[in-house]
C-alpha cells in the first residue's frame, strides 16, 4: 500500500500502529516486551522482539552494542514484511530522546537502505517538548548529529511544536493527536495520488520524488479560502499557505533552501491563478525549489496541501536543544551541596558520665583489640 512503516522503540511503535490501524503494512521492533504487547493494531507476527535486555533504560549505546549480535535477523524480518513491491517508501519512526528506537534508528536505516535499494527510506524521528528531562534531550542532539550525515529525508515530528500550538495536553492526548495526524496526513497524500484532473496531478511517483531526497520534509495543509471578507489576492494565498507551513506537528523549517515541493490546489478552477509560486517561495534564500509538482483538483474545498523536501537541517532547533542542555547543566553545577551537619552524632557525650575514665578505657580496649587480633 505505497508506504510501509516500520516502528523502533514504544513511541515509534506507536506511530507504526497507527498507520496498521488504517491498514499500512506496518512492523515494530524493541527491546521491551511488554511495549510490544500494548500494541493494538500491528499483528503478533510483525512484532520483532530484541533479546538482550528488557528496555535499555535510555542508553543509545547499549541499544546499539546489542544490536551487534542479532542484526541480521532484524534486516531479515524487515525483508520479510516489507519487500512487497507494493511497498515503495519505507517510513522509519523512532523517538530522538529514548534509547531503544533513537539508538538503533540510523545504524538500521543505513542497512537498510543498502539491502533495500528500491525502497525509499524516510526517517521520522519525534523531537521531545522541551519540558522533558535533560537525558530526553541529550539523546535528542545526538541522534539529530548521527542522522545529519545520513543521506536520507527526515520528517521532524516535534512534541514541542503540538504542545506550543495546542497549550497543554496529557501524555496520552499528545501523543494521539500527534500520532493520528502524523498518519493522517500521510495517508491523505495516498489518497490524492489515486485522484484523476485534468489540470495537472500528483501521482505516486511524484510523491516518492519528494521523499527521496536528503533533508528535511515538512507537509501541511491550510484553507485558502476560508476567511471571510478576505480579498482574493496572490499575497493572501501567499501568506496563508507560508504561515502554514509552522502551523504543522513537524518543527519549524528553516528557509535557507528548499530543493523539492509539491503544491496540491482542490478549489474553484478559477482560484487557482492566485497561487503565485515566486511568491509563494520568496521566503527560501534559494527563492525557488529546483523541482516543483503542482496538482490542481476541483472538489471545491479551497485547501492547498504542501510538501516540502530538502530543507536545510533544523539548526534553529537544534542550538535551542543544546542551550536547554546547558542551562540545565549550569544550574546542577550552582547547585551547593550542603549536607547537613547532626549535632548528635557522638554516642559517647551520652555515655560519658557513665563510662569508666579515659586512660583506663584506653588500657581496657587496647587490651581487647590485642586479644581479638591475636
Ligand atoms: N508523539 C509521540 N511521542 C512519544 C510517544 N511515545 C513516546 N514519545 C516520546 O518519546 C520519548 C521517549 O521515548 P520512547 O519511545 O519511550 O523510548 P524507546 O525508544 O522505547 O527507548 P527506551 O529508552 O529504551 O525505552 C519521549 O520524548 C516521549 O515524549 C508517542 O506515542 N507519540
Ligand atoms: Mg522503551
Amino acid at each position: 500500500m505505497y508506504f510501509g512503516f516500520i516502528g523502533l522503540g514504544a513511541g515509534g511503535s506507536n506511530i507504526a500502529d497507527e498507520a496498521a490501524k488504517k491498514g499500512y503494512d506496518a512492523i515494530a521492533i524493541n527491546y521491551s516486551k511488554s511495549d510490544l504487547d500494548s500494541l493494538v493494531n500491528i499483528k503478533p507476527e510483525h512484532r520483532h522482539y530484541l533479546i538482550g535486555s528488557e528496555g535499555v533504560g535510555k542508553e543509545r549505546e547499549t541499544a546499539r552494542t546489542l544490536l551487534k549480535n542479532n542484526y541480521e535477523s532484524v534486516i531479515d524480518f524487515v525483508k520479510k514484511h516489507l519487500s512487497k513491491s507494493s511497498v515503495e517508501v519505507i517510513v522509519v519512526s523512532f523517538s530522538a530522546g529514548g534509547g531503544s528506537g533513537s539508538g538503533l534508528s540510523t545504524i538500521l536505516l543505513e542497512i537498510l537502505s543498502q539491502q533495500m535499494p528500491t525502497k525509499v527510506f524516510v526517517a521520522s524521528p519525534i523531537l521531545p517538548s522541551k519540558s522533558e528531562v535533560l537525558i530526553n534531550q541529550i539523546n535528542t542532539l545526538s541522534l539529530l548529529e548521527e542522522l545529519s550525515q545520513i543521506d536520507v529525508c527526515t520528517i521532524p515530528i516535534d512534541n514541542e511544536t503540538v504542545i506550543t500550538r495546542n497549550g497543554f495536553l496529557s501524555k496520552s492526548k499528545l501523543f494521539q493527536i500527534t500520532n493520528s495526524k502524523f498518519i493522517q496526513q500521510l495517508d491523505e497524500l495516498v489518497e490524492y495520488t489515486d485522484k484523476q484532473s485534468k489540470n495537472g496531478i500528483l501521482d505516486k511517483k511524484d510523491l516518492k520524488q519528494l521523499f527521496s531526497i536528503k533533508g528535511i520534509a515538512v507537509i501541511s495543509k491550510v484553507k485558502v479560502l476560508d476567511i471571510s471578507g478576505t480579498t482574493l489576492t496572490t499575497d493572501h494565498f501567499a501568506n496563508t499557505i507560508q504561515k502554514s507551513w509552522n502551523e504543522t506537528i513537524y518543527t519549524p523549517i528553516e528557509t535557507n533552501r528548499i530543493l523539492r515541493a509539491g503544491i496540491i490546489f482542490n478549489g474553484t478552477e478559477r482560484f487557482m491563478e492566485y497561487i503565485d509560486y515566486d511568491k509563494l517561495f520568496s521566503i527560501f534564500g534559494n527563492k525557488s525549489p529546483v523541482d516543483l509538482f503542482e496538482a490542481n483538483y476541483t472538489e471545491n474545498k479551497g485547501e492547498v496541501i504542501s510538501i516540502l523536501s530538502g530543507m536545510e537541517w533544523i539548526n534553529t532547533r537544534i542550538s535551542e536543544i543544546d542551550e536547554l542542555v546547558e542551562q540545565q547543566k549550569m544550574n546542577l553545577a550552582n547547585v551547593e551541596v550542603v549536607e547537613y551537619k547532626a549535632k548528635n552524632t557522638n554516642k559517647d557525650d551520652i555515655f560519658s558520665r557513665f563510662s569508666v575514665k579515659k586512660e583506663q578505657k584506653t588500657q581496657k580496649s587496647s587490651a581487647l583489640l590485642s586479644e581479638f587480633f591475636k
